[in-house]
């Protein structure tokens, strides 16, 4: 009973260690992102970008969702923001997993008109 107890109770503040990365209970890895970045616990976070990628040939909400189905489905893009009106779509991503050029290569790949990616900081 009691060693179930802590066993469970072990496993609870793991649980809470590996949620909390940057968090004081993993120091170790914490200081490699944390020189790397001088400001520490945002390695996750470091890599992300974001793009905004005008998209031509876009006339109705299933256009929209052609062109966010096609780089939602690309490893790295965390999320897609296709907007009609403005024609042009924004996209964050992983920029260690994923570039620019794939992503217009894959609303290429829906046959609308990708342009050039503006990338924003
Ligand atoms: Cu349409």
């Amino acid at each position: 009973m009691k060693l179930a107890a802590f066993a469970a109770a072990s496993l609870l503040s793991l649980a809470a260690a590996a949620a909390e990365p940057s968090g004081s209970a993993q120091p170790e890895r914490g200081l490699a992102a944390g020189e790397a970045k001088s400001k520490g616990g945002q390695a996750a976070a470091a890599a992300q970008a974001t793009a905004v990628i005008p998209v031509k040939g876009m006339h109705c909400g299933g256009c929209v969702g052609h062109v966010t189905e096609a780089v939602k489905k690309l490893e790295g893009v965390r999320s897609v923001d296709t907007d009609l009106d403005k024609a042009q779509a924004t996209v964050v991503y992983d920029a260690a997993k994923v570039k620019p050029e794939q992503i217009v290569a894959a609303i290429a790949s829906t046959g609308y008109e990708p342009g050039t990616p503006v990338l924003k900081k």
